[in-house]
């Protein structure tokens, strides 16, 4: 094929992908949630012009000239009658950065804003930034916090590897223009995966952290915790206090972390978060969810056993595999819910749910009762109540 020729092929190609209908599986059932054939963002999703130099003369072999490597974590929200997603687009250098993806429907034919989000930088540049979680607060504001890495100052000579996370901090009317507030300062030495609660709590900003001791270790940090702040200018949270904590041979024994902003139900703040386990193939991320109570959002209310979504299929496999990662969730107002989440660091989801059901799993799955017997006479309890039922 000749420039041109290859140029309408990746374009038709391209339309082809954007415009694609998705379906609900039928092949998953649960009860709870659908999932659906395709992804709904993929690399290939985003616009050939932010990848490819359409010059004849500069470019006569029309070659990928910045490749795109995973388009995947990505913060959600409806705005104006449409889902907008602030997806993870990572490049083939291996930094990630943010861009504006919106779709009718939140589950087929998302099409990218014209250009990436340019996120302003404080005195101090990041070198990387990832998973932004958006909140509308009732402030007005829609805030995105997001992880902002920069190498660790204090690495040795020749660890090129060792990072310092901090949760930095943006805020928007409309997805378009983004203001730049000063990095959330918290008593531990790196946070990741920082969620804004979405109301004043005694006119303070309210916040769900993750305190960790290193870049990928949670270590001492015991959980998902929350804290106070006066300002969100130049927020800063005194002390942490941990509300949903790591526990041994748990779906969260190595580490959990918050998802998108809470929905706030009639019943509770409900929560999609990640827990993640070791195994002999690496760790294993998966989804689970809690219900916070509405006066006391700091205060767990309903905490069900395992997980609410695991790697299924093809989303096993990928970049990081076996990890699937929420942080960004649309509850509509009326009732229904498109949960999104990325499979293995490579690609992004839906599931789609609504309200009724997600109380129903908050309440009625039993708590991990933490010990084999006990999840066995769970579960014979489980049988016997079937008797009369079934079979
Ligand atoms: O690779 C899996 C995930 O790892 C991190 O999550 P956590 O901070 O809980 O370990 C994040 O970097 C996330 O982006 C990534 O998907």
């Amino acid at each position: 094929m000749n420039f041109e020729e290859r140029k309408n092929y990746l374009i038709k190609q391209y339309e082809e992908l954007a415009t694609q209908k998705n379906a609900v599986d039928e092949r998953w059932y649960n009860g709870c949630f659908e999932r659906y054939v395709n992804p709904v963002i993929t690399a290939e999703h985003i616009p050939l012009n932010w990848r490819y130099d359409f010059n004849k003369e500069t470019n006569p072999f029309f070659m990928e000239r910045l490749g795109v490597n995973a388009a995947f974590n990505s913060g959600a929200i409806e705005l104006n009658g449409k889902i907008c997603l602030v997806v993870r687009v990572e490049g083939f250098d291996r930094k990630s950065f943010f861009a504006v993806a919106e779709s009718d429907n939140g589950i087929d034919n998302f099409r990218f804003r014209k250009y990436p989000i340019q996120i302003p930088q404080t005195n101090e540049e990041d070198v990387n930034v990832y998973d932004m979680r958006l909140t509308k607060h009732e402030d007005g504001y829609i805030y995105g916090l997001f992880c902002s890495e920069r190498k660790d100052p204090n690495a040795a000579k020749g660890d090129t590897s060792s990072a310092v996370a901090a949760c930095g901090i943006v805020r928007t009317l409309d997805l378009d223009n983004w203001e730049r507030l000063a990095d959330l300062k918290t008593p531990s030495p790196q946070q990741r995966n920082v969620v804004l609660h979405p109301e004043f709590i005694n006119g303070k900003y309210a916040f769900y952290t993750r305190p960790q001791d290193g870049f990928i270790e949670a270590g001492s940090g015991g959980g998902i915790a929350w804290g106070l702040s006066e300002s969100i200018e130049k927020a800063e949270i005194a002390e942490e206090i941990i509300v949903d904590e790591k526990l041994y041979h748990t779906v969260k024994e190595v580490k959990n972390g918050c998802g998108a902003t809470p929905i706030k139900t009639s019943e509770g703040f409900l929560h999609i978060a990640h827990g993640v386990r070791n195994t002999a193939a690496g760790l294993r991320y998966v989804l689970y969810a809690f219900l916070c109570d509405l006066n006391d959002p700091s205060k767990v209310i309903a905490s069900p056993g395992g997980y609410f979504l695991a790697p299924w299929g093809d989303e096993r496999i990928g970049d990081v595999s076996n990890v699937v990662f929420s942080n960004g969730v649309v509850a509509k107002s009326n009732g229904e819910v498109f949960l999104y989440y990325a499979s293995s660091d490579t690609r992004l989801h839906v599931a789609t749910t609504t309200v009724d059901k997600l109380l129903d799993w908050v309440k009625h799955t039993p708590a991990d009762p933490l010990f084999s017997h006990k999840c066995v006479a769970q579960r014979i309890e489980l049988i016997k109540n079937n008797e009369k039922f079934c079979f």
